[in-house]
């Protein structure tokens, strides 16, 4: 091999190493670094947790969400599906605004039709007080904790 074509392979695997270093910095860190990483046990609990909104939870005194102060288990039962089983539109609605680390802000976008169902996934201990916005005495509780097995 003569020494000039010995100098372009050198210039070559550099310039290759170089693409490669700009590639990970630039485009693999920042995806990767973007999300909190997550255990696939709390990414895909064992069971939902199905927060049913009542026939009649639109009038005042009724049961609206049920169960109304719920406990989440992290790993078992951190998915949480909200029904809506009455013939009325209803939210859920956070409190104060909320947000997950992993799945972003909690509370339904707009309103949930009879039949709708609204999911959030928690991956974090914490509490969720959250009412139904068109009707504000409709409230409930949402607590997330660690399992302790
Ligand atoms: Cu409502």
């Amino acid at each position: 091999m003569s020494s000039h074509a010995y100098g372009i392979g050198v210039i070559a695997v550099i310039i290759g190493m170089s693409v490669s270093v700009v590639f990970y910095t630039s485009f693999y860190l920042p995806e990767s670094l973007s999300k909190p990483s997550v255990s696939d046990h709390i990414l895909h609990p064992a069971d939902d947790l199905i927060i049913d909104i009542v026939p009649g939870a639109v009038i005042e005194g009724n049961d609206n969400y049920v169960p109304n102060h719920a406990t989440a288990l992290l790993e078992f039962s951190n998915n949480v599906i909200w029904t809506n089983s009455d013939d009325t539109a209803h939210t859920v609605t956070p409190d104060h605004r909320h947000a997950d680390s992993y799945s972003g802000d909690f509370g339904s976008t707009g309103v949930l039709k009879p039949g709708d169902t609204y999911e959030f996934l928690f991956t974090e201990p914490q509490e969720v007080h959250y009412h139904c916005q068109p009707h504000p005495w409709m409230t409930g509780s949402i607590v997330v904790e660690k399992s302790r097995f």
